[in-house]
């Protein structure tokens, strides 16, 4: 008997309030009362169930609330990219930047790179398919009437129409498929195609927007259907890969050979041949044409390649010009305006039939030839109307520094690192920050890359490249990558971490940096820069996205995906860099090297000055029209100085040679750019005397609170296990 109850006579129990039950009573509740119990238990039951339902619907709730807060983070950074020069944001770039964003990875908020597959140099045969004169032309005129394909030369011209071939349609067959990347070029003579209704919605006897924008490695929204039986023209993208690549090296050698036989030239080293075969442009000039006027203002030289002139000046004593010499090819003219005067000393006439010339412009002959002896103490025997000569300085040559290897870290093991917080997050995988179990004040931050992904979007050789270059790089402004690790499902490197966080970060909460912090923030890249070009290493992917603050508030380059080694004076042609900071060689797929960094370093510049990179559209084929235009269309902001906004031109110049940087002194030009007059590259150098604009506030090596919150990770990819990564 419990506590409130006892007995009272052998048939009544009295319970505590006095109350009295009779007992043969209470025998005939008891199967009801057994029953109500079973019941309450029944319910007790059904609530823990549905407690467990909540639980469960909670985390789930959770998981979601993370999901979201990536999302408000990724809404706020595509705001920050997407806001118009008026300062408002422009909500239709949003929504379109989410579409197109989505489209490549879901949940990345900021500025994504993109890439073409890293086949190196392609092993591919380029056929040539027989076709009518009308159908040669047809293609001809789509190609010249497309934006991008319209600055192609003539000899790539040629070659694309030579290899495209002819396909069949039948009426409804959809001819780009929605999840195909773009692997063919199309031309689609008089065939009606309609797709989604803003793209595609009428005839063309083109190339429409998104096919090219399919071609360029990046997705776009729209089908095109055949709504009649008909025929089009393919071309593979990596013939296209291939031809422009195979006629670019044409380019470059057949100019190289001449500038061999040009006896000014032909003791220079060959990458500085490469260089003036890259700046050259070939003029025509006819029969009696002045190429220079006495007294007028100059700017090119000259080398002739075909053809004849006479060189006529005024002489005291004769009415007209007398004939001073003749000139044939491989002679040059025209150095005197561009070293002492700005103005020509003499006529030079082209003779019968015309006269082809190589010119260089005054910046590039600044750069790579002004320097020669040759030219500064040529003497023609007219000082006495006022020659004069100038001095001139020796190149400055960028010593690269002897690799140093260490095995640091290279006892850590795996199994040994636990993961304290995420980093960075992307379609790649994540960045995590981990510490080392025996040793909590070791904290590194740890890239894993899912495999599976690696594999499908065709980055393999991009991954290997990024692990040589990484752990070979010495510089402070650069991360070190200690060791790398597999296994089934991911690929690791065990890098330095930076706890003060992203300057994407900062520049996003901050809006935009003043001339300070950016001259700064780009000096450190300078140095980085100059480390890796001394290497013969190009980037590829500058953006604030990739630049880490130190605990101190040095910058330090991370991500070396896209980076490659090319050496001096080659070219390299693999699609690669994030659209924003893309350069127009790149785009144009006219081989880049080492001048689209500097072209990225003025797009930089930009950004971290205003908040925005200058050239920037609703989806990546949008932000490579507008590059194409050039930076002279770009407004700038008030918030550039004048120094400033003069080095963001010199460095995003159209012609990749005539970039600040590329010239005979190399980065060292950059450096002495006014804007950085009085900089202390010394004291950044060595990082003492300099007290970095940023300060990042860091408690302790297992401090991330200078990064961004990320969800957790949900996502288990496939394991992979084709064996690519078998030396990794
Ligand atoms: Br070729 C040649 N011969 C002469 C000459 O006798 N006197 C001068 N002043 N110039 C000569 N030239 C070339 C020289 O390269 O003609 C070019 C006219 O333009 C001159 O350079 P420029 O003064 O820039």
């Amino acid at each position: 008997m419990g506590n409130g109850a006892s007995a009272g006579s052998s048939s009544q129990l009295t319970l505590e309030g006095g109350e009295m039950l009779d007992v043969a009573k209470i025998k005939t509740l008891v199967p009801e009362l057994r029953q109500q119990l079973k019941q309450k238990d029944l319910e007790v039951e059904r609530l823990q169930n549905q407690l467990l339902l909540t639980k469960q619907n909670l985390l789930e709730r959770e998981s979601e609330l993370g999901k979201l807060k990536g999302e408000v983070h990724k809404l706020k950074s595509v705001l920050q990219v997407t806001v118009h020069k008026d300062g408002k944001p422009d909500i239709l770039s949003i929504i379109q930047e989410e579409a197109t964003m989505a489209g490549q990875e879901v949940g990345r908020m900021k500025k994504q790179g993109v890439s073409g597959e890293s086949s190196g140099q392609p092993n591919i045969d380029i056929k040539h398919y027989d076709k009518d004169f009308r159908s040669k032309q047809l293609i001809k005129d789509a190609i010249l009437d497309n934006d991008f394909l319209k600055n192609l030369d003539s000899t790539q011209v040629r070659e694309i129409v030579d290899c495209m071939y002819e396909k069949q349609i039948r009426t409804g067959q959809c001819i780009v498929k929605e999840s195909e990347a773009g692997q063919h070029l199309f031309v689609s003579a008089a065939i009606f195609l309609h797709g989604s209704p803003n793209i595609l919605t009428t005839s063309y006897d083109g190339i429409p927007a998104c096919k090219l924008g399919r071609f360029y490695a990046c997705r776009c929204s729209s089908s095109g259907l055949a709504v009649t039986d008909s025929r089009i023209w393919v071309l593979d993208r990596r013939v296209f890969q291939a031809i422009m690549m195979k006629t670019g090296l044409q380019r470059q050698e057949e100019n190289i050979r001449f500038l061999k036989c040009v006896p000014l030239l032909k003791n220079l080293p060959s990458p500085k041949l490469a260089k003036i075969a890259d700046v050259l442009e070939i003029d025509f000039f006819h029969e009696g044409e002045y190429i220079t006027r006495e007294g007028a203002v100059g700017n090119s030289f000259f080398i002739i390649n075909k053809g004849e002139v006479r060189v006529t000046q005024k002489i005291q004593g004769h009415d007209n010009p007398q004939e001073v010499r003749k000139l044939k090819r491989g002679d040059y003219f025209g150095e005197k305006a561009l070293l002492s005067e700005d103005r020509r000393t003499a006529n030079v006439i082209a003779m019968p039939p015309g006269v082809e010339c190589l010119t260089v412009d005054r910046d590039s002959f600044n750069q790579l030839i002004g320097d020669l002896n040759e030219l500064r103490e040529k003497d023609y025997g007219d000082e006495a109307r006022g020659a004069q000569r100038s001095d001139g300085s020796s190149p400055l040559e960028v010593i690269s520094p002897t690799p140093f290897l260490e095995a640091e870290h290279s006892y850590v093991r795996l199994e040994d690192l636990e993961i304290l917080a995420t980093l960075g997050m992307g379609g790649f995988g994540r960045v995590e920050l981990v510490q080392l179990s025996t040793d909590r004040n070791n904290t590194f931050a740890l890239k894993c890359l899912k495999k599976k992904h690696i594999v499908d979007t065709r980055q393999q050789e991009h991954i290997y490249s990024e692990k040589r270059i990484m752990m070979e790089a010495r510089s402070p402004f650069i991360a070190r990558l200690y060791r790398t690790f597999k296994d089934k499902k991911y690929v690791y490197m065990l890098m330095e971490v930076c706890l003060g966080g992203e300057l994407w970060t900062i520049l996003r909460d901050r809006g935009n940096f003043d001339d300070i912090t950016t001259r700064f923030c780009v000096a450190c890249v300078i140095e980085a820069f100059e480390y890796l070009h001394g290497k013969g290493i190009i980037y590829r992917d500058l953006k604030p996205e990739n630049l880490l603050l130190t605990n101190q508030g040095y910058v330090k380059l991370v991500d070396f995906g896209f980076a490659k080694k090319i050496g001096s004076g080659r070219k390299t042609w693999t699609f690669c860099g994030t659209p924003e900071y893309v350069a127009p060689e790149i785009i144009l797929n006219k081989g880049h090297d080492q001048a689209a960094d500097y072209w990225s370093l003025g797009i930089l510049m930009f950004e971290l000055l205003t908040g925005s990179p200058p050239f920037s559209g609703s989806d990546p084929m949008k932000t490579y029209n507008i590059i194409l235009k050039g930076i002279d269309v770009i407004e700038f902001s008030k918030k550039i100085s004048r120094n400033a906004h003069n080095l963001i031109k010199r460095l995003c110049r159209d012609n990749p040679a005539e970039r600040l940087g590329y010239g005979k002194n190399g980065i060292v030009d950059i450096k002495k750019h006014k804007w950085f007059q009085g900089f202390d590259w010394e004291g950044l150098k060595t990082q003492t005397s300099f007290v970095p604009p940023i300060v990042p506030k860091v408690k302790g090596p297992a401090d991330f609170s200078n990064f961004d919150s990320y969800p957790k990770d949900i996502d288990i990819p496939p394991d992979e296990t084709s064996g690519w990564d078998a030396d990794f």
